[in-house]
């Protein structure tokens, strides 16, 4: 399955599809126009050259027929264009703050996120604005870009077509770790999304929240970065760490994966800074359906 897709995919990739069929058509023709010419009017066929007449007839559809494929390409390519930088009046608005060298999302609620969860087919209109210095909102998959400009709010929207995610890059060059300034958007079902949007600005309303309570987590991982027996929760989810597998040390990524082989089987790959005391049977009590649950509390903590 490929990433999620928006309205403004299909309306930016047909005007490229035209253009380049239209530089294709031209490029082959002039290509065999051109061997053709050098062949049949050579020296050896023609040792002498002939005068040539103008020719109305000729100047008028060599002229003729690139203006109409240029305007068709700027009228194609402006109807796009028009598309993207109208947003509906009734989107979702979610202001999106760029910093050296993450990406946060403000809701209207106030909830906020690393992550940028929307609901499927809804319009979203993102406030795009920037703590430091320029940066630039990109997601490939939806054929959408912005800078995103100290001191004033410049904006994007989009409407995606489908369940699933799609990258979020920074496209300005703004620092030595501009490469890592990523995110995610994780387009969700209605339903899905509601629940996310509504719940959670207390964690311990987290339906995980008590399972891990009572399972003991919070003995030694707090959920506001104090430090106890473990490492914090908070701010853990999204970022790279050093962990000792196999005798080896090697970088990897907090997701869900890693997150649940740390939970199933503690000792596997320990944190490069942290003994290997968490208890292996800490999600003894748990079941599949509340492991993922608490997951998804892990991805919420930050
Ligand atoms: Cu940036």
């Amino acid at each position: 399955m490929g990433p999620v897709t928006s309205y403004s995919t299909a309306a930016v990739d047909s005007v490229l599809v035209f253009i380049v069929a239209v530089s294709m058509v031209f490029l082959l023709g002039l290509t065999i126009a051109m061997v053709v010419f050098v062949v049949r009017y050579g020296r050896r066929r023609h040792p002498r050259p002939e005068e040539v007449r103008q020719s109305i007839a000729l100047e008028v559809t060599w002229t003729l027929i690139p203006t109409v494929l240029v305007l068709a390409m700027f009228f194609y390519g402006y109807a796009g264009f028009t598309l993207i930088r109208s947003p509906p009046a009734d989107a979702m608005v979610i202001n999106v703050l760029g910093r050296m060298w993450d990406w946060s999302f403000e809701y209207e609620n106030g909830k906020q996120s690393d992550l940028l969860r929307v609901p499927v087919g809804e319009p979203v209109r993102l406030a795009l604005h920037s703590a430091d210095v320029l940066h630039s909102f990109f997601v490939p998959s939806f054929r959408i870009k912005e800078d995103v400009v100290p001191g004033q709010e410049n904006f994007l929207w989009f409407k995606p077509e489908g369940l699933g995610t799609a990258d979020v890059f920074c496209a300005e060059y703004c620092g030595t770790e501009h490469a890592f300034m990523m995110s995610t958007i994780e387009v969700m079902e209605e339903a899905a999304f509601e629940e996310w949007y509504a719940t959670l600005d207390r964690l311990e309303d987290h339906p995980a929240y008590q399972v891990m309570d009572d399972v003991g987590c919070f003995f030694c991982h707090t959920v506001d970065g104090t430090i106890e027996g473990g490492p914090t929760f908070k701010g853990l989810f999204g970022k790279a760490r050093r962990v000792v597998r196999d005798g080896e040390e090697v970088e990897v990524m907090v997701d869900r994966d890693y997150l649940r082989r740390s939970i199933l089987d503690p000792a596997a790959e320990v944190a490069v800074d942290w003994d290997a005391d968490m208890p292996e049977d800490a999600a003894e009590d748990l079941t599949a359906e509340q492991l993922e649950e608490v997951l998804d509390f892990l991805e919420i903590v930050r």
